[in-house]
């Protein structure tokens, strides 16, 4: 299982740009609130810590994990935001729920990505148990919000090498 071999929480080896000149907006999902408010914290203090300016962070909730592409395209359309953290937490029920949910949401923040070739963070954790949760809100796994957070960075210190090398090659 891939948390087993990394903890969200630790980026040792990696190279986090600075975030002091980008814009961000975290959608999080009320559902599961008790988990998504750790995983929304986390991101945001994630943001905070790599540079990123409290003023340049929108913070809005929709119901519930399905909600989260309608309201990141909403926040991309009329946000002046660089990237969009999307927030949420699935949890395996009776129901086919789980499955339709999670398949929706993965779809629809991946179709956003490409429309708006701006990122759109897939922070959402799709797990069995509230424990599996726990264990990535701050417990032995991390905190996903973290995670999504320094993903939003590094996508946006990766487009601006690209616009700032544009046409060179081996950059
Ligand atoms: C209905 C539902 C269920 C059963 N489970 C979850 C969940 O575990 N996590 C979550 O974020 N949302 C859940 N929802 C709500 C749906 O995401 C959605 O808000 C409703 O189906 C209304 O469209």
């Amino acid at each position: 299982m891939a948390s087993n071999l990394k903890n969200l929480s630790v980026f040792e080896g990696t190279d986090i740009p600075n975030a002091e000149e980008m814009k961000f907006g975290i959608v999080w999902a009320e559902w599961n609130h008790a988990i998504t408010e750790k995983l929304m914290q986390g991101a945001h203090n994630t943001l905070i810590k790599y540079g990123a300016k409290p003023s340049n962070i929108v913070t809005k909730t929709v119901p519930g994990a399905f909600e989260l592409p309608l309201g990141a395209q909403y926040m991309a359309e009329f946000g002046q935001v660089d990237a969009i953290i999307c927030i949420g937490c699935v949890i395996q029920g009776d129901t086919k729920h789980f499955d339709f949910i999670c398949d929706a949401v993965a779809k629809g923040i991946t179709n956003l990505n490409l429309q708006f070739g701006k990122p759109f963070i897939f922070g959402v954790l799709t797990v069995n148990t509230q424990e599996q949760a726990e264990d990535r809100t701050g417990g032995k796994h991390g905190n996903k919000g973290d995670e999504a957070a320094v993903t939003a960075i590094k996508m946006l210190g990766l487009k601006k090498s690209f616009e700032s090398n544009k046409g060179k090659i081996g950059f």
